[in-house]
Order: structure tokens, then sequence, then C-alpha cells
């Protein structure tokens, strides 16, 4: 996707705007009120789904990261300023938990994806290192079966040698090509080192309708 530079830099000044955690969901009925357009964040547990969003605001805190898989336990919501909101949803494919955890937790993100008026796109976050794993196929299978759109970012670029991130680009694209709630690009990331960054800002400006 190509961005102008203004668009760069309007996101990059909406996304400086304060961002504070407003509730953690463990229960469908605990959502806050859905009265701002919101993006959330998907994928196996310790892709990197809440250091991508402590990425994208800038802070290091935010979200809860750690290298314990299984570390975001309920839908974590952000505000970003009262213009958007970003939401951590508990990881998939994690092994170590009882099932009867993570079917807790699965069934409360699938809940919330499938239901959500103001879910405006989410962020299905694979790892760059390793790219599209069965459980993933899932999780778009059912995307794609509820229309819920989907955009797919890959993380931890900065582990990839050089031209290694390009191909996994062009690779994940080829899977996605017929996938009908796929938005039809693949973002490369690194949340630790920026990479990226400005353009998702950008595209979820695009995609929320939000300006700074
Ligand atoms: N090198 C590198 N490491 C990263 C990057 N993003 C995340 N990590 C590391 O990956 C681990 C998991 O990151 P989290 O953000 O907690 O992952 P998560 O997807 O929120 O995990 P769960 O909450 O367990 O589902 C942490 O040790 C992070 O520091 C990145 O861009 N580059
Ligand atoms: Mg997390």
């Amino acid at each position: 996707m190509e961005y102008e530079d203004e668009e760069i830099e309007a996101a990059r000044v909406l996304f400086q705007r304060q961002a504070t955690f407003v509730m953690g969901a463990a229960k469908i009925d605990q959502l806050p009120e859905p009265n701002l357009p919101e993006i959330a964040f998907a994928g196996r547990s310790n892709v990197g789904k809440s250091s991508l969003i402590n990425g994208l605001v800038g802070m290091h805190k935010l979200a809860r990261a750690s290298n314990e898989p299984g570390r975001t336990r309920e839908v974590n919501f952000f505000d970003l300023d009262g213009q958007l909101r970003l939401v951590d949803l508990p990881g998939y494919g994690w092994a170590k938990a009882s099932k009867t955890t993570v079917k807790k937790f699965q069934d409360l993100g699938r809940d919330y994806l499938r239901g959500r008026v103001t879910l405006k796109r989410v962020y299905l976050l694979i790892d760059s290192r390793h790219g599209l794993k069965s459980v993933d196929t899932e999780a778009l299978d059912a995307l794609d079966l509820a229309a819920v759109s989907y955009q797919i970012v890959l993380t931890k670029a900065d582990k990839l040698k050089k031209g290694e991130g390009e191909a996994v680009r062009e690779k994940t694209l080829k899977a996605i090509a017929k996938r009908p709630a796929a938005f039809p690009d693949v973002a490369l990331t690194s949340a630790e080192k920026g990479d990226g960054m400005p353009e998702l800002r950008a595209e979820i400006m695009r995609t929320t309708g939000t300006a700074p």
C-alpha cells in the first residue's frame, strides 16, 4: 500500500495522543460501550500483539508484554485520546494452559470478534520467522466465515536476515489472495526497531476514519 507523506505525518501525530488503559474484560458482558471505532490485535501467543500496541503508541508499558506465553489473559481495551480504541486479545495456540482456560479465552475472543459493531478491522499477527501455521489458518477461516475484515501483520522483522522479510511478505500475500475478508496487503513490522510502524499507523487511520 502507498501512503502520502502527509498521511504518514498525520498518523504519527494521531498516535502521539494520550493512550490509556480502559479495562480488561474477562467476560463478554463486561465490554466497554461500543462508542468508538475499534481495531483488534489477534494472533498466536507470544507473536507480539501487546508489543505492537506499545510500539504504535510509542509507550513501553501500556500493554503488558512478556516472554511468558499467555501473558494477555483478558480482552484489554486501550483508548487513544477519545479517537479510537486498540484492543489486545488473548493469544491462541498457547499449549501450557489448562484446556478449560484456553477454551474460556478463545471463546471470549471469538465472541468479541463476531459481535462487535464498532470493530473496523482485526490485525492478525504472524511471526515473520515462522509464517502461517495451521492454527493461524484456522483463525483466518473463522474470520472469513464471520466476514470480519482483517489484515495480516508480520512481526519481529528485526530477527530476519536482509531479503528474508520481503520473501515472507510475498509468500503470505499469495497465501491470502483468495480469502474474502483479507485486506490485500501484508505489513512487515518490528515493534522493537520501529520498522513498518509509520505505515501501519497510516493504515489504521484510514481504516478507522480517524484524523489527528
Ligand atoms: N525481537 C523482537 N522481539 C519482539 C518483538 N515484538 C515482541 N517481541 C518479543 O516477543 C515476546 C512476546 O511479546 P508480547 O507482545 O508479549 O506477545 P503477545 O502476542 O502479546 O503474547 P500473549 O499476550 O501471550 O498472547 C516478548 O519477549 C517481546 O519482547 C519485535 O518486534 N522484535
Ligand atoms: Mg499479550
